[in-house]
């Protein structure tokens, strides 16, 4: 399988329970790198624009809402097959129905409140690294 980069995000909530060492350790337990990270407060804009895809949806208040209610760790995450690799390793989008062992399953609270964000595609990885890091050093390794 081809080396990829995925965009991954640790949301408000788990950087409040303190838990980014821990999935950041499941993200390396599993032969993902970090190769770019940076914790940052989001603005209205800015989450508004990086859900844009979910606009229209009920749940776009509320989304924007709870990912600016804290400060997030983003990070771009490299490895083999990594786009499909990290949202294994993350489970399902309502933690109660994520897999046993999973991110979600262990960290989040609500389907809201649901501890990390993950590009779903190649094509919205490169989207989304570049929303984050753009132009910025990756260090490829
Ligand atoms: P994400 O984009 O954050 O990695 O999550 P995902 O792919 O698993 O889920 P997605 O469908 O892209 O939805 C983005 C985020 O919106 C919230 N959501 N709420 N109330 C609802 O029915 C609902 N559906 C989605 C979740 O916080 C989800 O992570
Ligand atoms: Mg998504």
């Amino acid at each position: 399988m081809a080396i990829e980069r995925t965009l991954s995000i640790i949301k408000p909530d788990a950087v409040a329970k303190n838990v980014i060492g821990q999935i950041y350790a499941r993200f390396e337990g599993a032969g993902l790198k970090v190769v770019a990270a940076r914790m940052m407060q989001l603005s209205q804009a800015e989450a508004e624009a990086f859900y844009a895809v979910h606009k229209a949806r009920p749940f776009f208040g509320d989304l924007v809402k709870f990912m600016i209610s804290g400060p997030v760790m983003v990070q771009v995450l490299e490895g083999e097959g990594a786009i499909a690799k990290n949202r294994e390793l993350m489970g399902a989008t309502d933690p109660k129905k994520a897999d046993k062992g999973t991110i979600r399953a262990d960290f989040a609270d609500s389907i809201d409140a649901n501890a990390v964000h993950g590009s779903d595609a190649a094509e919205t990885a490169a989207v989304e690294v570049a929303f984050f890091f753009p132009g910025m050093q990756i260090c490829s390794r």
